[in-house]
C-alpha cells in the first residue's frame, strides 16, 4: 500500500534525494515524456542529479524534447532513489526500468484506476495530465520555469487533452496553457507534430484498418483491428501508431471506439475512446486494465475472436446500463 502524500511531502521527498531515477511508462506518450524531462530540467536546476529511464523505442514526434534531453544529461551515476511519472501501475513500467521497479520511492501520477506500487503516492486524479500535476511541484519547489520546462509542460498538457479537446480539459487546463504561451514554446508547431504530422506508413494503416472496421449494437461501437500482419504490410513502426486509437469514435453515432492491435508478444492491446460516457476506464478495469473516463486500455492474451467477444460484451452492457 502506498501512503498518500501531497504536494509539499513530495517536494521533501524529491529534493532529500541525492539523484534519481525517474520512470516513464511503457509506450510513452507526450505525458510521461515531458513530465519526466520536466522533472529532470527542475531537479538539474536545483543541483539534484537525475535520468530518464524510457522505453528504447521512442516515438519519434517527441525527438524535440528528447533532443535537449540527449545533449545534456549526465546519466552515468547509480541513483540514490526513484520515481515514476504518468504510471499507473506497476505492470505498465518498461522493461528498460526492470532494475528500478521494486524500488519505487515515489510514483506522481493523475490515473483514477491508479494500482499502488510505490512507497509513496501523490495523485491527482481530477488533472488533465501528469504534466498538470508536475506544474504544482515546480512551482512549491521555487524553480522558475524557462522555455524548455514550458515545453515540456505543454507536450504533457496537450497530449493528454488531445489539444485541449477531450473532456478532461478544465479551466485549470487553459490556465496552465495560458501561462506556458508566454514561453517561447512555438505551440504551433509543436501541435502540428503533435496532432496533424503522419508517416505515410501510419496512413497505409489508416487506410486498411479503416476498410475492416466493424460497427456493433446499432452503431453505438466501433471496432477497429491492427494485426502484426497489416503494420508488416504498411512498413509500419510503434511510431506510426499513435494518434491512430481516436478514429473509431469519429464516426458519427458511435459511443465507444475500440481498437485492438496485435502486440509483438501475441497478446492484444486494447484501446478504447469515449466522451467520458460510458466510462472507459471502468470498462478496461473488467478486463484488467484503465485509465481514463474517456480514454483508457488493457491488454490480454487469447484469440482476436474471443477478446472481441469479452470487450463487446462488456462494453455493450456499459452502454445499456
Ligand atoms: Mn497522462
Amino acid at each position: 500500500m502506498s501512503q498518500k502524500t501531497d504536494i509539499a511531502k513530495t517536494c521533501e521527498l524529491l529534493t532529500k534525494s541525492g539523484s534519481l531515477a525517474i520512470l516513464t511508462h511503457k509506450n510513452p506518450d507526450g505525458d510521461t515524456l515531458g513530465t519526466a524531462y520536466a522533472l529532470w530540467h527542475t531537479l538539474g536546476r536545483l543541483g539534484i542529479r537525475s535520468k530518464v529511464i524510457s522505453a528504447r523505442e521512442f516515438p519519434k514526434r517527441y525527438s524535440v524534447i528528447k533532443e535537449y534531453y540527449d545533449l545534456n544529461a549526465d546519466e552515468d551515476f547509480t541513483p540514490d532513489a526513484v520515481v515514476s511519472v504518468d504510471c499507473a501501475g506497476i505492470s505498465l513500467l518498461p522493461q528498460e526500468a526492470e532494475p528500478y521497479r521494486d524500488n519505487v520511492l515515489l510514483a506522481i501520477d493523475h490515473h483514477g484506476t491508479h494500482k499502488d506500487f510505490a512507497e509513496y503516492l501523490l495523485l491527482d486524479a481530477g488533472r488533465e495530465s501528469c504534466a498538470g500535476v508536475l506544474s504544482g511541484i515546480i512551482d512549491e519547489l521555487g524553480v522558475e520555469w524557462d522555455d524548455y520546462t514550458a515545453k515540456c509542460l505543454y507536450t504533457g498538457l496537450s497530449t493528454d487533452t488531445g489539444c485541449f479537446r477531450y473532456t478532461n480539459t478544465t479551466a485549470e487546463s487553459l490556465e496552465l496553457a495560458a501561462r506556458l504561451y508566454r514561453y517561447n514554446i512555438d505551440a504551433a508547431r509543436l501541435n502540428y507534430l503533435y496532432f496533424e504530422e503522419k508517416s505515410l506508413s501510419h496512413l497505409e494503416l489508416e487506410r486498411e484498418a479503416l476498410s475492416e472496421m466493424e460497427l456493433y449494437l446499432g452503431g453505438t461501437i466501433a471496432l477497429m483491428v491492427l494485426t502484426k500482419d497489416m503494420l508488416a504490410r504498411a512498413g509500419a513502426k510503434l511510431n506510426d501508431i499513435e494518434g491512430i486509437t481516436p478514429i473509431p469514435r469519429q464516426i458519427e453515432g458511435v459511443k465507444v471506439g475500440i481498437t485492438l492491435r496485435e502486440l509483438d508478444s501475441g497478446n492484444w492491446k486494447g484501446s478504447l475512446r469515449t466522451m467520458g460516457e460510458p466510462d472507459a476506464a471502468e470498462i478496461c478495469r473488467k478486463l484488467g486494465g484503465g485509465g481514463h473516463p474517456g480514454a483508457a486500455g488493457f491488454e490480454c492474451s487469447g484469440t482476436l475472436s474471443d477478446i472481441k467477444k469479452l470487450i463487446l460484451a462488456e462494453t455493450a452492457a456499459a452502454i445499456n446500463s
